[in-house]
């Protein structure tokens, strides 16, 4: 299937995504210290070790990464605003010049005709503030208001929209329950109390920036789909207990002021004191929903670990260099079961779809078939839940550059565009190319 802009309603915006530290280069322009910059020089937690310091140098290159979006024809950016670089000890002094860079790269958007969807919180939890317990803390709703106040008081009357957070299960679950991102924390308690002042955080942003007339308010979740490895009674219990943490725990706050039974039947003795009092601060109304969607994952009952004794199972489909499976079908679930279990009309974006390949450039281009064959397939699947009633307004790549994966460190290449990470020479890709004459069909 070829897709075409014509696919797709009018109004439906083509888009690219990046997040600051994984593109920027945290080393320049003042920025603070960051929990991902510990993390990743602490052995053991990051492919070589590597960090964001330098990453893409997007800080100096940013107009030639912009013009490769326009000249794709793309609609929208969405890019995030580094909180560690905007407030290098998260409260308190103002980087100036961290304001004036996020400045000048909306500026350099609209300039393009690109749209500038901003994400408040992409993972850098400044330092002095993880020194504080960071999302463990429950002041650090308040902490992050301030943020969100701050960066909008400077671009918010040119943003088209902006994000709270994003993929809050990651900043919760992953980074400290799995232990895979930064902070790098395996503790229940720690990750019960996240899962919670994540939603805080983002509801205490909401208010605050819906005060100050800050339109377009919404957030990024990102959705898993999950599926039993076989039809026994305890797969499908532990299938359901793992979708209600990664994908129902999150929307079901904000929507229901509930957190799903499945999920507190092992988090609630580890939850913050009277929580059940927050419920209607996290409940702001959004103005529209971020889904980022990659893959689907296969759960099998684990009856020697601890709640919520779970393990994944291989599955046999095609997997990206991730090791991800391939499941567009997920995603068209995800947008359908959203708009009819929880948000009904409210505007939709897809805010992170894409793969990871090992591409290599082969006389001066890179073939990415696979991805090109990825990203059509997941468009299709957009275009068939739209069909379907979803109110979705957008689909925006990840990423558009081969970039920082976090605790992959640039091992994993996402991009519609090729990095060399030696000379930091950018070369669009085929799927690119393939993306650009779908926007123009
Ligand atoms: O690179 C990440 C991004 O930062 C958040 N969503 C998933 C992407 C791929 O892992």
């Amino acid at each position: 299937m070829k897709p075409a802009r014509t696919d797709f309603p009018e109004d439906f915006l083509f888009g690219a995504a990046t997040a600051a530290y994984q593109i920027e280069g945290s080393a320049y322009g003042g920025a603070g210290p960051c929990h991902w910059d510990s993390f990743a020089a602490t052995p053991g937690n990051v492919v070589r070790a590597e960090d964001g310091s330098v990453a893409c140098d997007h800080y100096h290159r940013w107009e030639g990464d912009l013009d490769l979006m326009k000249d794709a024809g793309l609609d929208a950016y969405r890019f995030s605003t580094s909180w560690a670089r905007v407030m290098p000890e998260g409260r308190g002094a103002v980087n100036a010049e961290g304001l004036d860079y996020y400045d000048r790269l909306v500026d350099g958007m609209l300039a393009r005709g690109l749209k500038p969807f901003q994400t408040l919180y992409h993972w850098e939890m400044p330092s002095a503030l993880a020194d504080l317990g960071g999302w463990t803390n429950r002041d650090v709703a308040h902490w992050f208001a301030d943020f969100a106040e701050v960066i909008t008081r400077r671009i918010g009357d040119r943003v088209a929209a902006v994000a709270t957070i994003n993929e809050p299960w990651c900043v919760a679950w992953l980074s400290h329950f799995l232990g895979h991102h930064a902070p790098g924390k395996r503790d229940i308690r720690a990750a019960a109390r996240a899962m919670h002042h994540v939603l805080l955080a983002h509801g205490a942003a909401v208010e605050r920036l819906r005060g100050m007339g800050q339109p377009n308010l919404g957030i990024v979740l990102n959705f898993d789909h999950c599926t039993p490895a076989s039809d026994s009674a305890a797969d499908v219990l532990t299938t359901a207990t793992q979708d209600a943490i990664f994908n129902r725990w999150f929307i079901e706050g904000i929507t229901r002021g509930t957190y799903p039974a499945e999920a507190l039947a092992g988090l609630a003795p580890h939850m913050p004191k009277d929580w059940q009092a927050d419920m209607p601060l996290i409940g702001q109304k959004l103005d529209w929903l971020g889904v980022n969607y990659y893959s689907r994952h296969i759960h099998a009952f684990a009856p020697d670990t601890p709640w919520p004794h779970g393990r994944d199972v291989p599955g046999p489909l095609p997997k990206t260099q991730m090791g991800w499976e391939i499941y567009p079908e997920g995603l068209y679930g995800f947008l359908t079961r959203l708009s009819r279990d929880y948000v009904g009309d409210l505007p939709i974006y897809v805010t992170e779809n894409g793969m990871a390949n090992a591409d290599e450039v082969l006389n001066g281009s890179v073939n990415d078939h696979v991805r090109e064959d990825y990203l059509f397939a997941h468009l299709d699947a957009t275009r068939r839940a739209i069909a379907d009633g979803a109110n979705v307004k957008g689909f925006f790549y990840w990423s558009l550059l081969d970039n920082y994966e976090w605790a992959f460190g640039y091992e994993k290449r996402f991009g519609l565009v090729h990095v060399d990470f030696e000379t930091l020479q950018r070369l669009p890709k085929a799927s690119y190319h393939a993306l650009a004459r779908a926007i123009a069909r």
